[in-house]
């Protein structure tokens, strides 16, 4: 990407974003995409995350790709196009990588375009002889693959770190199907998902000791101070973790303490004692509820693997 084009890139990003924040502190319940908690410190601060002693999803899904590596390359077989939902996996991607037999292709498929290039440029250093064709898309939206990709090699869509919880389950049906064009009639997917667990664990795991979750969520704040020179009192705002038992799903929300206002871009927005930002819901399933929505979106389920907690699961589906 040339640097004029960078540019405009970045200046898009704040146009979304503005719309974004006057669209969601509109509303009642008052809620932000969470896309935007992922900027430079956001991710830093994700990264952080998921070395916390009470993070349990990402050590956890690496144990169970390890362990599994071999029945999971089976899945994708030999020769395989492995398209990648998100190229921030790291190791997650390394370890299925590793463990395929004469892979055909890597395809990251990522929206921060220098993020993509600086993922693309570790894998191929790492597995020299792999051809690595990056794409730049929200996987969010409806978009096709580059039509040059090549038409032998079984095409294997790979979509770890529980991101599949993020989307409401509209958006998850939504991308399931889309996933499923992409990969065409012989296609198959492995996708890492988070299980329903008890609340206290679940809680613990968005609302860390150390208090590295709430600087993450309060970094969307800061955020809009930085890019939108929004005015608001930060320190009257805290992170706190809820169970919805409804949408089975974490949420991260911010608090306003006491009643206050935050003006950004001309507009004001009047917060009363206790009001809160909704910044992230994590949905957590049961295998039951994935194999239903696999179904609905022109999947079946057929493999499961777990840890011995059954904390969190990897599902392999076929088209
Ligand atoms: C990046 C979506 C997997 O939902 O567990 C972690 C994000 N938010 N702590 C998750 C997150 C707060 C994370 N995912």
């Amino acid at each position: 990407m040339s640097m004029l084009d960078r540019i405009d890139t970045l200046a898009q990003q704040r146009e979304a974003f503005r719309a974004d924040v006057l669209d969601g502190l509109s509303r009642t319940p008052k809620t932000l995409p969470s896309r935007w908690l992922y900027d430079d410190r956001g991710s830093e601060l994700f990264e952080e995350i998921t070395a916390l002693p009470e993070y349990y999803p990402t050590r956890t899904e690496t144990g169970i790709l390890k362990e599994q590596a071999g029945e999971i390359a089976a899945v994708f077989g030999p020769q395989a196009v492995l398209i990648e939902y998100g190229a921030g996996a790291g190791i997650k991607t390394e370890i299925v990588l590793a463990a395929l037999a004469a892979p055909r292709l890597y395809v990251p498929i990522d929206i921060s375009g220098d993020f993509l290039e600086a993922s693309a440029e570790r894998i191929r250093k790492r597995f020299p002889g792999l051809a690595v064709e990056p794409v730049v898309a929200d996987f969010t939206a409806e978009f096709d693959l580059p039509g040059d990709l090549p038409q032998d090699g079984r095409r294997g869509g790979f979509f770890p770190g529980s991101t599949l919880g993020n989307l409401g389950r509209r958006e998850a049906l939504a991308f399931l199907a889309r996933m499923r064009r992409h990969v065409g009639e012989d296609g198959v997917a492995v996708l890492g998902v988070d299980l329903k667990k008890d609340i206290d664990t679940l809680l613990a795991a968005y609302d860390d000791a150390a208090g590295v979750t709430a600087a993450f969520d309060i970094n969307i704040l800061e955020r809009m101070q930085r890019e939108l020179g929004a005015d608001l009192p930060l320190d009257n705002f805290a992170h706190e973790a809820r169970w919805n038992g409804e949408a089975s799903a974490v949420e991260m929300h911010l608090v306003a303490r006491d009643a206050c206002t935050l003006s950004v871009a001309g507009r004001s927005f009047a917060f009363e004692a206790g009001e809160t930002i909704h910044t992230e819901s994590s949905r957590k399933y049961d295998v039951e509820a994935l194999a239903g929505m696999a179904d609905e979106s022109g999947w079946s389920l057929d493999k499961v693997w777990t840890d011995p907690h059954g904390l969190f699961a990897l599902v392999s589906l076929s088209a």
